[in-house]
Parts: C-alpha cells; structure tokens; sequence
C-alpha cells in the first residue's frame, strides 16, 4: 500500500468509521453483532491479538461461532485502546509490503482487577467452553524446576487469603472451577498458550496445587472435569509503536489505538483434548495432535533459544532491533553455529518440523527489517525464559557429553546484561521479577567473576541443581563473563568462531 504523509487526523477505528478503512484491508465476513463467546481470553497483548484471535476470527468466517471475551489481567491500558473501538482492531502482516486485516473476533474487554468478581461469572458462565491464556511466563506462578505451584509467591498468598478476589491466573482459575461445581455449569478446557514447556500440564498442577493449599475438596472436580491440553505457539509480534500506529493510520485511513504488527508466518500446535467442544481451528491451520511435547521443546529451544541469544548478545554489542544483530555476520552466524551444532543434536525432531528446514526458516524470519523488533523486548523475564530457552539443552547436552560452549556465552550475556551495565558503561533497563537481586549481585560482587557466577548459580528459579553444582560449567560461566567484560559481546563470539573453525 503506497504510504500517505504521517497525520493522526483521520477517524478512530470503530463500527462508526468502516466506510473510511481502506478498502483493500480485509474484514470479518460474518455478522459480529451475533457472536457468541464461547471463549474467554485472558491476557489481550499483542501476541494474543496477532495468533489467536486471528485463528478464531477465520474460524468464525467459516460459520464455526466461536467469539472470545477477552480479560485483561493487569493494567486497563488495553481496554482503553479497544474499547472505544468496540473491540475492533487491524493487524499489519509485514513482509516486503504491508498487509492489514480487520479482526472481528474479539467481542467484548474487560479488566480483571477492576471487578475480580465478574472475571469469575465470565470464566464460570455455562456459556463459556474454553478459556485461552497469554499471560507470559511469569503469570503462572510455578517453580520451574520442581513444576509445582509457588507458593510463596505473594499473588498466590493474596489468593488463598481472598478467594473471592483473586489476583492471579491460577486463583481466578480456581474461582472460577468453584463457581462452576457450585452451579453446575460443567466442565471446561483451559487452554495455555505461553511459551512453557509442557504449558497445560504445568498449568494443571498449579490450579490442583492450588485447591490442596486451599483444603483439597475441588481437586477431585478439577480433575474430572476440566481439561488442560498443551500448546505450542509462535508469531513473532513486537511491541506496536505510535510510529506504527501512525503509519498505519495513513495507509488505512483509519487510527487504530490496538493495531498489532506482525509476520506472515503463523503457527499453533495444539494437543486434540478438549472437555465441551472446541472451535475448528484446523480449518484456519492450526495442527491438533496427540502429544505436543516435541514441537514445544523444538519450538523454545530453537526459536526462542536463538531470540534470547541474539537478545543478550546483541544488545550488548550495542544493536536496537534483532534484524539488526541478523545483519552482523559474526552474530547471526554464532546463533545459527548454536542452533545447528549445539541444540539441534539434543532436541527431538517433530514430525512434519525437520530442524534443518526450520532453523533455515527462523533465521530468515529473525531478517526480517519490516518487524523492528527490539532486543530489549525480548531479553525482559530472562530469570523467567533462561531454564526452557537455554538450560533444557545445555542440560541434555552435558548428558550426553556434549560441546556446550556457544550456549554457555549466551548464558553468560544473560548474567552480563542483567548486572545491568552495558559496554560503554550506561545503564541497562533491566525487566525482570528478579531485577532487584540481580542489582544486588552487581553492587555486592562488583568484577569479581567467580563470585557473580556462583550468587547467579544459587538462583534456584532459574537453575536447576544438578547444573548449579556442576563445576565444569560454573568454570566456563566465569571464563566466558570473564571474556564478555574484558572484549565485549561481538568480540567474544568473533573469537569462539574462530576457535571452533581450527
Ligand atoms: C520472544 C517471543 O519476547 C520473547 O521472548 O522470544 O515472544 C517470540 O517472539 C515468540 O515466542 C514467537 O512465537
């Protein structure tokens, strides 16, 4: 679409101002005013509104009603931006040119925190027949290495104290699973879509942890009656800028507040058990198999392995956007060195998925400059993405006694990054729920590799223990932060690549 000058004075996005969307942006077929919900989301981001919404609103193109309540679990920012457009929002598919489709899919918003109660009605209503969730890791509340429930955790401890006015996932969950035996409005699916190995599994044991701290009598219902099936996800979907919002505007005539960017490639992987129907989401390409398990580890170990990589590695060597690190030789062939030799011989092969194939795919996907996605987006919540994204291979591969050398420097960019200082000496916004100890670990070790590492290794969140007391890998942790500090990031790959080529 040819790109008219930047002026946000066209009309807001909404039913009122369709005439004015330009009329090769494509839009719903069906008639929303007669949607049903019979799914509830929780968690309306960017990734949700660019996957599944969209899977929902094809779906809903070939006469299957399936419309979604969506949930906000935190902040009313994107209620305010769908709202006053009656939920309707476009989506840019950026490849050389842009695309944009309208999405219809999405019925009606709210904010959990603003009425807890109400979320629970949604959740329990007899109506609602599956739930989706995309709340990123750190909404699950789990320890990730024993998989249970942290119980600890302060949103949890609310929730035990407040049943009625949970704060998290899994106590709305729970709530909800209540009011559902209480009113007999019958079972449910629970489906994850978070980027966790083993999402609906995890999910389950968190919301049964829950019920036995709770006094046990839901478990048994819980089990019975709901299903938990695991997914596998994948669109890259940066963060919307009012750059792209006003460029949008311009080339669709419209302003779009909840716009979403994203790629042409789109994938989802879900396991085929659903407690009171599903949508055919099949008939909009999703793939329902029996068992999950090896797209998901392909999946976090090779896409999100390599994008946590480039995160860390190119951030510090001073790049905004990963398209950007994809253009530096030396980094692009590092990651794909990793993929290819490091997580590939450790990681099981999907059927359909051949690594070869796929890891050729991600690096173009990673090239793409229309999807300016920010190395900083993606190294939030490493205390969070480092045990699935990097440790399950390096783990598997120590097992086997493999070469983990490229992955130990992308675990040591991590730990490099989040001390929070990067290579010209300015401060890294570091995101994360445990930014505060790490800032600890800065101020209390100062250059003192050998200690950094081993406060980081006591992590017990993030490392599991066999790997935490492994003194060959604390031994190439130091050596490698060791490096990253005295050569930076560029020249510390440079010189593995050499190493690894004589
Ligand atoms: C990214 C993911 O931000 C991140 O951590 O690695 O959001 C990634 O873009 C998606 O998983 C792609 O499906």
């Amino acid at each position: 679409m040819a790109t008219e000058p930047v002026s946000l004075t066209q009309p807001r996005l909404g039913p009122a101002s369709l005439d004015a969307l330009d009329a090769r942006v494509q839009r719903p077929s069906y008639d929303r005013a007669t949607v049903g919900c019979g799914i509830v989301h929780l968690g309306v981001g960017a990734f949700m509104r660019a996957h599944v919404a969209v899977y929902c609103d094809d779906v809903l193109r070939t006469g299957d009603d399936w419309g979604i309540a969506g949930v906000s679990l935190r902040r009313p920012d994107v209620s305010r931006q769908l709202a006053p457009q009656d939920c309707l929002y476009t989506v840019r598919i950026g490849a050389e040119s842009s695309e944009y489709r309208l999405v219809g899919s999405l019925r009606s918003i709210a904010v959990a925190p603003e009425d807890p109660g109400a979320t629970v009605d949604s959740l329990a209503s007899p109506s609602t027949r599956v739930v989706t969730i995309t709340v990123t890791e750190k909404g699950y509340c789990i320890d990730p290495h024993r998989g249970g429930l942290a119980a600890e955790h302060p949103d949890i401890v609310h929730d035990l104290a407040h049943p009625a006015e949970p704060r998290s996932l899994v106590g709305l969950l729970y709530a909800a699973c209540r009011q559902r035996r209480d009113r007999s409005a019958g079972g449910i699916t629970v489906l994850s879509c978070d980027n966790l190995p083993s999402n609906g599994a995890l999910l389950r044991r968190a919301v049964l942890d829950f019920a036995s701290l709770s006094g046990g009598e839901l478990g048994g219902w819980i089990e019975r009656n709901v299903a938990f099936p695991s997914s596998m996800i994948d669109r890259i979907v940066p963060a919307t800028t009012p750059d792209d919002i006003a460029q949008a505007a311009s080339e669709t005539g419209v302003v779009d507040e909840a716009l979403v960017c994203t790629e042409p490639f789109t994938q989802w992987v879900i396991e085929d058990q659903f407690a009171r129907g599903r949508p055919r989401w099949e008939d909009a390409g999703a793939l329902l198999v029996p068992d999950v398990a090896p797209y998901e580890a392909a999946k976090l170990r090779l896409l999100n392995g390599a994008h946590s990589t480039l995160a860390y590695l190119g951030y510090l060597a001073g790049y905004q956007y990963v398209h950007e690190v994809m253009g530096d030789a030396v980094l692009s062939s590092f990651v794909e060195r990793m993929m290819v030799h490091e997580i590939s011989p450790v990681t099981q092969e999907p059927a359909g998925m051949e690594h070869r194939v796929y890891i050729a795919q991600l690096l173009e996907r990673f090239r793409n400059p229309s999807l300016r996605h920010r190395t900083w987006q993606i190294a939030m919540d490493g205390s969070q993405k480092l045990p699935q994204r990097l440790l399950a291979s390096i783990g598997d591969q120590r097992g086997s006694a493999g070469h983990d050398d490229g992955l130990c420097i992308a675990v040591a960019a991590w730990m490099r990054y989040v001390l929070g200082t990067d290579e010209e000496g300015g401060r890294i916004d570091v995101s994360d729920p445990l930014a505060d100890t790490f800032a600890q670990i800065a101020a209390d070790c100062g250059d003192d590799n050998a200690a950094i590492v081993a406060r980081f290794l006591d992590i017990g969140s993030v490392f599991p223990v066999d790997l935490a007391g492994d003194t060959a890998f604390a031994g190439t942790l130091v050596r490698r932060l060791a490096e990253l500090r005295q050569f930076g990031a560029r020249e510390t790959a440079r010189r593995f690549l050499e190493n690894e080529s004589t």
